[in-house]
């Protein structure tokens, strides 16, 4: 199904648990792919079964500029996502069946998800990044991006983002003011960070740095892993799951 945001469709995916009774409420998680992803990726598919599997709703969302999502590759910026991410959390509240609401994202929507459960701390009950690119803000700020070096006082109208793609100098622009400090500091509710400690993308020790500065968060490592857990998915879909199920039994 698609959401409209302003005008722009968003792809969703809402896939329900097994067993379900009429009018039952149950956790609903929001799940985002990262730069260049989309909701059918191997490791997005199976986080997603993970968590229908230990009782969840899941809604599969893609973000501007990114699947069957309206947009441009080359013109999202962190803040459109952040936008996108606003409707379809504001969605999920809406339904019926939603219980207590979660986010989940890989790398840059596993940054998407940290600044948004910053916006939204009082609706979102737990939050799992996954191996989050939150190093991206830094970047930009220093002036080196996806394996480029610019200048960041006069950033290029466009930049290569790997392959044949073309990103707009304003993704850069929009980055180069993000804090995920200030965002991390907001949330105080229960976090699960995973990371593969030999990611070629994101480098292992944000997942580790956000671990230790959330107030209430859990880290497991992949260990061997890379950024998209092309060797280890099995340990990646039982940590949320365990985590998951974990939380719900809290309650
Ligand atoms: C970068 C490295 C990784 C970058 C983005 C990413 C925009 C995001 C990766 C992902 O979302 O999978 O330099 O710059």
């Amino acid at each position: 199904m698609f959401l409209m945001d302003d005008g722009i469709r968003i792809h969703v995916e809402a896939e329900m648990p097994e067993g379900i009774r009429e009018g039952e409420k149950v956790p609903t998680v929001v799940l985002i792919h990262g730069f260049t992803g989309h909701m059918e990726e191997t490791h997005i598919v199976a986080v997603g079964k993970a968590l229908r599997d230990a009782g969840c709703a899941v809604l599969r969302a893609e973000m501007y500029g990114h699947g069957l999502s309206g947009g441009e590759f080359r013109h999202h910026t962190i803040y459109k996502w952040l936008t996108n991410l606003m409707t379809v959390i504001d969605y999920a509240r809406g339904l019926d069946s939603t219980g207590d609401l979660y986010l989940c994202g890989h790398s840059q929507g596993g940054m998407a998800v940290m600044l948004a459960a910053a916006m939204k701390h009082d609706q979102i009950r737990g939050l799992i990044p996954m191996s989050p690119a939150w190093m991206i803000p830094e970047g930009a700020r220093e002036g080196f991006l996806l394996g480029e070096h610019f200048d960041p006082d006069h950033v290029p109208d466009t930049i290569g983002a790997w392959g044949d793609r073309q990103l707009d100098g304003n993704y850069i622009r929009v980055a180069q003011t993000i804090h995920v400090e200030e965002a991390i500091d907001r949330y105080d509710g229960p976090v699960l960070i995973v990371h593969g400690d030999e990611d070629e993308a994101v480098p292992y020790r944000y997942g580790q740095e956000a671990a230790k500065r959330y107030r209430n968060a859990e880290l497991v490592t992949i260990e061997g892993d890379d950024h998209c857990y092309g060797r280890h998915l099995d340990r990646v879909t039982e940590a949320i799951g365990a985590w998951m199920r974990n939380q719900i039994g809290k309650k």
